[in-house]
């Protein structure tokens, strides 16, 4: 919260910016923000011009794959592994909560009792989402996509940026940071609220439901705002999908353009509803509905659940006519996902074995064979949205269009989070060098 108080010295007002600590985060973040800078401007001292990598006419054609050119703290992905979020890897990060995984990610520690409840406190003000918001998805077109409302939704909510009044108030550089987290806060407490008002509005589910009274945890209070399912193992999935898709490094579709976006001090509100548009494609986010629908392509096409050797057809069907198989494949990942392997675990321990979960283990077990056979993909093995779909729909979450979303929810929980550590940082605008294929041609003969 930004407050202005003006003392009067003789004639001349003279405005002092106070602001109100809205978490403890504020508190946590004080020394690591003066830390991070200095530690920047030792490496840019010491080492500003060494070499850490060359850049390939195939990288800068393919998608500069592999060119290390952004930082991010909050977590890393590597080939054989997968992520670590603060470098703890994500299969011991399961239990948590996405409050605790949060503060994980922006701190770099793990939260204590007192500070997840001093967290929740705050995010609990914001589950209640405006009504103009509400009113804004109420009018738009009844076909639009969710992820479109998502972002729109955001968009509109811009106006109750802390940094952009910050920034227009003349705050000072090193400052700058601070109302970042009141925005990610923020931003992030009112997404389950944006979300499950997206879901009742567009797919005609009733009013929308209020927070819960006297229940401050998030994955809880989403949940119930959804007004899917009442069991507990709901909640859980919930919990788990909200702490499995926030943060997969910075250089993925969304984390990449809210690292562009925010880079020109666009606020929050801006860079997550950009970055969301990012998600909102087939190759990124939108890969768990598309997977899903697969998934009934194939139920629908057997007549329920086909043997391995039928979806070793299928799949060969599919490639032959030069389509992608959903779930598999990812451009760092060389191994099964773990966040995959996750949710399989989630399903055992659960007991849940309906016909798309069972597809999706069959699929497991034969399109990794295909694909490298097949020899294309540089990555033969499942990522997340391969499974992440059956058990929404399991639960009777039934509509494909609104999966994304569910991933768009947890993901502003890393976006906001790379955002406080990239503005501590005071990161500079980004801005790369284009070339012309003519200039491209003439630099590689070189
Ligand atoms: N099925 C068929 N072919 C595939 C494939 C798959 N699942 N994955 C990759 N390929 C193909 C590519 O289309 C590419 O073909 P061309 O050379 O003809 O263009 C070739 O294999 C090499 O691609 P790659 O280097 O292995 O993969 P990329 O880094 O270019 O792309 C993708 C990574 C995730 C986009 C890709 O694997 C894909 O399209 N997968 C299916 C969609 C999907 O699951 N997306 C979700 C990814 C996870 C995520 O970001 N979630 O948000």
């Amino acid at each position: 919260m930004l407050c202005r108080s003006f003392v009067v010295l003789s004639a001349i007002p003279i405005r002092i910016k106070v602001y109100v600590p809205m978490s403890i985060l504020h508190e946590a973040l004080n020394s690591q923000a003066d830390a991070i800078r200095a530690r920047k401007a030792a490496l840019l001292s010491a080492h500003g011009e060494s070499a850490i990598s060359t850049v390939t006419p195939g990288a800068v054609l393919g998608g500069m794959r592999g060119i290390p050119a952004l930082v991010c703290e909050t977590s890393t992905v590597s080939a054989d592994e997968g992520l670590r979020i603060r470098n703890i890897p994500i299969m011991e990060l399961t239990d948590l909560t996405p409050e605790e995984t949060f503060w994980l990610l922006v701190t770099g520690k793990r939260a204590t009792a007192a500070e997840v409840s001093a967290l929740q406190d705050v995010f609990s003000r914001y589950y209640a989402i405006p009504q103009y918001v509400i009113d804004t998805l109420k009018a738009m077109p009844a076909d639009s996509h969710p992820m479109a409302m998502l972002s729109a939704a955001l968009l509109v909510m811009e106006r109750e940026s802390e940094f952009r009044k910050a920034y227009d108030d003349h705050t000072g550089k090193d400052e700058m940071w601070k109302p970042i987290v009141n925005d990610a806060v923020r931003l992030i407490a009112s997404m389950p609220g944006i979300a499950a008002a997206i879901y009742r509005i567009r797919f005609n589910k009733g009013e929308v439901i209020a927070p819960l009274a006297g229940d401050k945890d998030l994955s809880n209070n989403f949940a119930h705002m959804l007004g899917v399912s009442s069991e507990a193992s709901w909640k859980e999935l919930i919990r788990l999908y909200l702490v499995l898709h926030t943060d997969h490094e910075g250089g993925n579709v969304s984390a990449y353009t809210s690292y562009v976006v925010s880079s020109a001090l666009s606020d929050p509100y801006y860079a997550t509803s950009a970055a969301l548009c990012g998600l909102a494609g087939p190759l990124h986010g939108l890969a768990n509905q598309e997977c899903l629908a697969f998934i009934m392509g194939v139920r629908e096409k057997f007549g329920g659940v086909p043997s391995e050797e039928q979806i070793k057809e299928f799949a060969w069907e599919r490639l032959k006519a030069g389509q992608v198989v959903p779930g598999y494949g990812h451009a760092v990942l060389r191994v099964t996902d773990p966040r995959f392997t996750a949710f399989h675990e989630f399903a055992q321990k659960h007991g849940i074995q309906d016909d798309n979960v069972q597809i999706v283990q069959r699929i497991f077990n034969v399109v990794p064979g295909v694909l490298l056979e097949h020899g294309k993909a540089k990555n033969p093995w499942p990522n997340v949205d391969a499974y992440s779909g059956s058990l929404l729909y399991s639960y009777g979450m039934t509509e494909f269009d609104f999966y994304t979303v569910m991933f768009g929810v947890s993901r502003a929980i890393g976006l906001c989070s790379q955002m406080v550590v990239n503005r501590m940082m005071n990161l500079p605008i980004v801005r790369p060098k284009s070339l012309t294929l003519d200039a491209l041609e003439k630099a590689a003969s070189k």
